[in-house]
């Protein structure tokens, strides 16, 4: 399976960035009033699901822009562009994310960022990698010595509840603050230590599943904002471990 995987997000990436050679030309939808969608994005995910379903056609799939197909056991749940706006933009930080749930379980997940040159997996109970080489979470003690992510989907979203005034709070308390983009890759900021924290509310499965399998494989904590363990993607939170109690406080 990890070879389908590795295989599968790799070829995406190419189709990416060949789309990203002539973003000029590219042609964007709208699918809500800031919720854009672009052929890179619809090009991606057809490749993902043709040769995923053709590998293993007992699995479902969940994608972002695609009809969901119900499978028996198994699901691919599949983000084709994450941080779309970034892509659009000619920007780095974006994400292709693939994961594998099966029984309910995120087995499998991995995310590739194609400009960064990153590719993170992981695998249930056997740890995470970037670019094959092992990942920790960071090791900061405290909230003062803290760098953290969030990202406002909510706002693009349109909700009332926006994020900002929690974000306010927190920036206060913090070392400093990063807003990236994409919550796929954000995740995987936290496993491999680059923030000790991420948070973001009004996300969708196919955004953060690899992304919170991968930092729970590096030792990070997977919650909801009330401490809940597990991930929720209507309220993700996710840690090193050591600043937990101290963002919960502030959440
Ligand atoms: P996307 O680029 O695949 O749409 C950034 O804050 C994160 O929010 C990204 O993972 C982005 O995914 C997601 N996002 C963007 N618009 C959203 C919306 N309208 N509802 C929910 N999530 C959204
Ligand atoms: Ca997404």
């Amino acid at each position: 399976m990890e070879k389908l995987i590795h295989s599968v997000i790799l070829e995406a990436g190419d189709i990416a960035l060949q789309f990203r050679s002539r973003l000029d030309a590219i042609q964007v939808t709208k699918k809500g009033a800031k919720d854009l969608v672009t052929e890179a994005d619809i090009a991606v995910e057809n490749h993902i699901r043709s040769r995923l379903t053709a590998a293993t056609p007992e699995f479902g799939f969940l994608g972002e822009e695609s009809p969901e197909t119900e499978g028996k056991t198994s699901r691919w749940i599949v983000d084709p562009i994450d941080g779309t706006h970034s892509f659009i933009h000619g920007q780095y930080f974006w994400s292709i994310s693939i994961a594998l749930e099966s029984k309910g379980e995120i087995s499998h997940g991995a995310v590739y960022a194609p400009l960064l040159h990153e590719l993170y997996m992981a695998e249930k109970g056997k740890g995470a990698t970037r670019n094959d080489q092992t990942i920790r979470v960071s090791d900061t003690i405290d909230l003062a010595s803290a760098m953290v992510g969030t990202g406002f989907a909510c706002l693009r979203a349109e909700l009332g509840d926006n994020n900002l005034e929690r974000f306010c709070r927190i920036a206060l308390r913090t070392m400093d603050q990063r807003r990236f983009g994409s919550a796929a890759l954000d995740c995987c900021l936290v496993a491999d230590g680059q923030m000790d924290a991420f948070w973001e509310q009004h996300l969708n499965l196919f955004d953060v599943a690899a992304g919170a399998l991968i930092a729970e494989e590096a030792g990070a904590t997977v919650t909801d904002f009330a401490g809940n363990p597990g991930l929720n993607p209507e309220a993700v939170l996710i840690t090193n471990g050591e600043i937990l109690s101290e963002m919960l406080e502030l959440m």
